[in-house]
């Protein structure tokens, strides 16, 4: 009998006590089909499933692992932060130390509070918002991901600048009501909104590079729009840079575009694998919250010892002069290459990239909104996953999914997924 699969067999098993078998549900390959790789270790760029088959890893945990797996400064920070307790409970220094290292590198923020999870963040910051402006509504846009919060699981609703409908079971549409969910790029209906509800809004909530929808920009006239409208009538203007940040730049999407956010939503880099998130903004705003203010918000594990110590390791390794420009331009090698494969072979295709991260579309045009990215040929696309996947590359196992680079990705890890791509292309025909 030839060996068992041992992602099979642990796939089985863990259906049997976990929903799905997973703890997240992109992680079940549900939208690409087959079997998750249950994951054994993980080194540098690489991690090895439980068939010990190795894989060259372009999720890196959906956006943390911008060092590499296990950085050897990282892993010496965390072992000695255990040893000293894992959770107090009580403030300690070190929150102190990862908040200055934070807001020396976000100037839009003058306060940040720590938290353990993107959605946590995001709650947080919408509740903040509301509370901040005493106003109900809130705009975010479709394609856009701010976590599970029930007010943010919500998708358009029809006509322009109508307010949406929950796109989640056990979300009340009271929950929902308030919340208007616009096309990504499209000013005409953000104006309206505007025009509309203007001095309703609470705040917009946006990913200025949005990378739930694999990889589209907020164009320049857009993203000014945005803060122009929201300045006008008094609404914040919430950058959701959970995967963003520190992740297209050491100043994140706000740095790439010039703009300046009232409140920023920070995760994934900041905690560089462990649980922690973060939310901050000019201190008459940040204020607001308890023990200070009104707006409560709180949390067990928040600012962690374990967590902030992996934290401030990875942020003092990615502030290193030339970390962003090495890390660029091996993405922009990876984004160049595969264009050029595909272009080879007659396969329409399009990439894009900033920072250590990128996305791809099986199509020539950069989509502009998340309806363009959804005409992606489900098929092609799962095909080129599990080629790759087969060929030891493991990239985003969903069509609307971003991926990632680390510093620990070599030439010869980009030009192996070159190759493996160009192969896929060229056995998938003319188009
Ligand atoms: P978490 O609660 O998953 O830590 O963060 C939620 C979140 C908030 N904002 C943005 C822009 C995000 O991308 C995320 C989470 N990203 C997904 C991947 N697209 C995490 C992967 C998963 O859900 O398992």
């Amino acid at each position: 009998m030839p060996n068992a699969d041992q992602n099979d067999i642990l796939f089985e098993r863990a259906r049997a006590v976990i929903p799905g078998g997973v703890n997240s549900p992109v992680r079940a390959f549900k939208a690409v089909g087959g079997t998750p790789r249950f994951i054994r270790r993980a080194e540098g760029a690489y991690f090895w499933d439980a068939n010990d088959k190795r894989y060259i890893d372009y999720i890196g945990s959906w956006g943390p692992m911008i060092l590499g797996h296990g950085h050897p400064a990282v892993v010496e920070a965390v072992q000695k932060a255990v040893l000293e307790g894992f959770s107090y409970g009580a403030p300690t220094e070190r929150e102190i130390e990862l908040a200055e290292a934070i807001l020396a590198l976000v100037p839009s923020m003058e306060m940040v509070r720590l938290v353990s999870s993107g959605t946590e963040a995001a709650m947080s910051a919408l509740r903040l918002a509301r509370g901040a402006t005493g106003r109900k509504h809130i705009i975010k846009f479709e394609g856009c991901y701010h976590g599970h919060a029930d007010a943010l699981l919500v998708k358009a609703g029809s006509g322009l600048a109508t307010f949406g409908h929950p796109t989640s079971a056990g979300v009340p549409p009271e929950v929902t009501q308030h919340t208007l969910v616009l096309e990504y790029n499209n000013i005409a209906q953000l104006e309206e909104a505007f025009a509309l509800h203007g001095n309703d809004i609470a705040c917009l909530m946006i990913e200025a590079i949005a990378g739930n929808m694999n990889f589209v920009r907020a164009t320049p006239e857009f993203a000014q729009r945005c803060r122009d409208l929201c300045t006008q009538h008094g609404a914040l203007l919430v950058f959701d840079e959970v995967m963003t940040g520190f992740r297209v730049g050491l100043h994140g999407a706000q740095g790439v575009l010039g703009i300046t956010p009232d409140l920023t939503v920070l995760g994934k880099v900041i905690g560089g694998g462990m649980p922690l998130a973060a939310f901050g903004g000019p201190r008459a705003i940040m204020e607001q919250l308890a023990p200070l203010g009104p707006v409560y918000q709180a949390g067990t594990l928040s600012g962690n010892p374990v967590a902030t110590a992996c934290g401030l390791a990875t942020l003092k390794e990615i502030a290193r002069p030339g970390f962003y420009e090495a890390l660029s331009k091996k993405t922009q090698s990876l984004v160049e290459g595969l264009k050029a494969a595909a272009a080879a072979e007659g396969q329409p295709f399009n990439a894009d990239s900033e920072g250590g991260m990128f996305g791809f579309f099986l199509m020539n045009e950069l989509p502009q909104n998340y309806a363009t990215v959804m005409t992606t040929d489900n098929a092609k696309f799962n095909a080129l996953f599990h080629g790759l996947l087969d060929r030891g590359v493991y990239i985003a196992p969903a069509l609307y999914e971003a991926g990632f680079v680390s510093a620990a990705h070599s030439d010869d890890d980009i030009a192996a997924t070159i190759e493996a791509a160009r192969q896929i292309f060229k056995a998938s025909g003319p188009r």
